[in-house]
């Protein structure tokens, strides 16, 4: 009878010893384990022995059976290691201490442009603010002087959330909020307020090559005694001739905007086909670029300034349309296209 239990242990092992995965693992252990097994099969077989007999042949049995339930659980455990290490195997290598490629990365034409901006504007004594891009309607509208229902705010379709709050459509929804922060100052002591806010705006309009739903623009303010058209005229053509570093063509005609009296449109001549015409400037030879003009009373003494006293303009520089004109970037929306290929070849002028 002993010698039954012996050959067993040895078949068992034999046989967990050529298994390979845990389905043949899962049959083997049924096969001498399970109700019918083998090993089962030894206990039954107890029903002819003596009762001392049945009692030395039993605790070999069930000492059998529980060295095989052990050795089934070590397969198991050694079949699942081989599949994580052969799935680790398979997975690509890569090594994490090679230095990083350096040279890959630029920056975004809008980016480059941004900056340049805010450099010449630092230069002559600007400040650069931030301003959120989720504003209200009273930032966005009412507070530059577009109350509910103007029919200006048809122009501006933009994107609103459940909690009445807007994406941008303007960087001047910042207008109020840069007059309210800086306005003791020049109250006070007669510094003058003097502010560009660059941002991402928002409208919900059909894309062409010069227009995207997604674009930035550059808000800027000066607000002292004595601010008139011809400083806003002397900024702009500054901020141009440093941007482009030779003169460019512009033209200034008027524009309506409720926020500015008397406002302006400030177009340039189209740098991609040089003004004969394409798709780009829509086939007239420009680009809406900039409108600006005076800030209107009602603007400024809603933002704690008053009219009577001091006066400025304001302008909304199309950042997105200027890196198209100076980077000569036919299509708008090519900037926003994540092409990699478009995107890298732009350099900044100060490298
Ligand atoms: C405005 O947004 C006014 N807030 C600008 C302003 C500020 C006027 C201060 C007066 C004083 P407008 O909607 O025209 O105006 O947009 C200003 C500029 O942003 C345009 O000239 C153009 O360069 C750019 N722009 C407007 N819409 C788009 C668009 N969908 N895609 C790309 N650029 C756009």
């Amino acid at each position: 009878m002993d010698n039954k239990i012996d050959i067993l242990r040895e078949e068992i092992k034999q046989r967990l010893s050529e298994v390979t995965d845990l389905s043949q693992l899962d049959s083997l252990r049924v096969a001498y384990l399970g109700k019918k097994g083998s090993v089962t099969a030894l206990l039954k077989s107890m029903k002819e022995l003596s009762n001392e007999e049945k009692k030395q042949f039993g605790a070999e049995v069930n000492k059998l059976k529980a060295e095989a339930a052990k050795r089934v659980e070590e397969k198991v455990a050694e079949l699942n290691a081989l599949a994580i290490e052969a799935e680790i195997n398979s997975m690509p290598r890569f090594d994490i201490t090679t230095p990083a490629d350096l040279t890959r990365g630029s920056y975004h034409p809008i980016t480059l442009v941004s900056r340049q901006c805010e450099s010449i504007f630092r230069s002559m004594g600007f400040t650069v603010e931030d301003y959120p891009e989720v504003v209200t309607d009273y930032e966005c509208f009412e507070s530059v002087n577009i109350p509910k229902h103007h029919p200006a705010r048809d122009m501006q379709d933009t994107y609103y959330l459940e909690n009445g709050q807007l994406l941008k459509s303007q960087t001047s929804a910042a207008q109020n909020a840069i007059l309210k922060k800086y306005g003791a100052a020049l109250k006070e002591n007669g510094v003058p307020i003097k502010a560009i806010f660059p941002g991402r705006c928002f409208r919900n309009e059909a894309t062409d090559a010069s227009h995207e739903n997604t674009f930035f623009q550059m808000e800027g303010m000066m607000v002292d005694k004595d601010i008139s058209i011809s400083n806003l005229i002397y900024f702009m053509k500054t901020m141009l001739s440093e941007v482009f570093q030779r003169d460019v063509k512009v033209r200034l005609r008027p524009g309506f905007f409720p926020f500015v009296e008397p406002g302006f449109e400030l177009d340039i001549n189209c740098e991609i086909c040089g003004g004969k015409g394409c798709s780009s400037c829509k086939h007239s030879g420009w680009l809406e670029l900039c409108p600006c003009g005076m800030i209107h009373p009602n603007v400024l003494r809603e933002g704690g300034i008053d009219p009577d006293e001091y006066t400025g303009f304001a302008f909304g520089l199309g950042l997105t349309r200027l890196a198209m004109m100076k980077y000569k970037v036919k299509d708008i929306r090519d900037l926003n296209s994540g092409n990699l290929k478009s995107l890298d070849q732009f350099t900044d002028d100060d490298e």
